[in-house]
């Protein structure tokens, strides 16, 4: 009796084994997100402005040959909650400035959340998932710059970044600060 409920104990653990492996190939529902070689304007600038009482400073998005071209540049990061994540999110940050109104991440491929990036292959993760693709931050200050070639500044691309709300989130998830990608000029 023992000797069979370990057996079977040994059989579902292999077969959930299974299932995880051949669900560990995670891309999104409409595959790998596609590089962006269609940008209207090489060097089209948009700006995320932060400006809450604690958090205070940019995310920059340049509109490169391939992709987008991302700064980093804020400051008063609340550095006891971090490591910080920082994502593209659908909708821009409503006039009350609230950041639970920008809505999930932009995945225009239909990837969802979990399993969690895996950075070494960017392309099988989440459009908006920045930090899960160039890694967190922590605070107080930030400056940071990386290309992220599945952004897009065309809006015909599924990737495309504009007027909507980048987030960063502290260790538990929290939207601690938010601000709407705009168009400098
Ligand atoms: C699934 O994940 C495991 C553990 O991370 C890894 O060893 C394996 O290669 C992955 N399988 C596929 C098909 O990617
Ligand atoms: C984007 O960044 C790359 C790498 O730093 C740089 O070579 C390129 O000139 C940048 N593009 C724009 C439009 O600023
Ligand atoms: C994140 O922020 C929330 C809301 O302010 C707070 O309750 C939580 O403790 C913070 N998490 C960390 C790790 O500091
Ligand atoms: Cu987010």
């Amino acid at each position: 009796m023992q000797f069979t409920s370990s057996l079977l104990g040994l059989l579902a653990t292999t077969a959930t084994l299974a299932v995880c492996q051949s669900t560990n190939t995670t891309t999104g529902k409409l595959g790998d997100a596609r590089p962006v070689r269609n940008n209207p304007v090489i060097g089209e600038v948009w700006v995320a402005k932060f400006d809450s009482p604690t958090v205070k400073g940019f995310v920059t998005a340049v509109a490169n040959t391939l992709g987008v071209n991302y700064t980093i540049d804020v400051s008063g990061l609340p550095e006891d909650q971090g490591p910080f994540k920082y994502h593209v999110h659908l909708r821009p940050v409503p006039s009350d400035g609230n950041c639970a109104d920008t809505g999930g991440h932009l995945d225009s491929y239909l990837r969802g959340d979990t399993p969690a990036c895996d950075s070494s292959k960017p392309q099988t993760c989440e459009v908006g998932d920045l930090s899960g693709k160039y890694g967190t931050v922590v605070g107080p200050t930030v400056q940071k710059s990386f290309n992220d070639p599945y952004s897009a500044l065309n809006v015909i691309n599924l990737g495309y970044i504009g007027n909507r709300g980048i987030v960063f989130h502290n260790a538990s998830s929290a939207r601690i600060a938010c601000a709407t990608l705009q168009k400098v000029g």
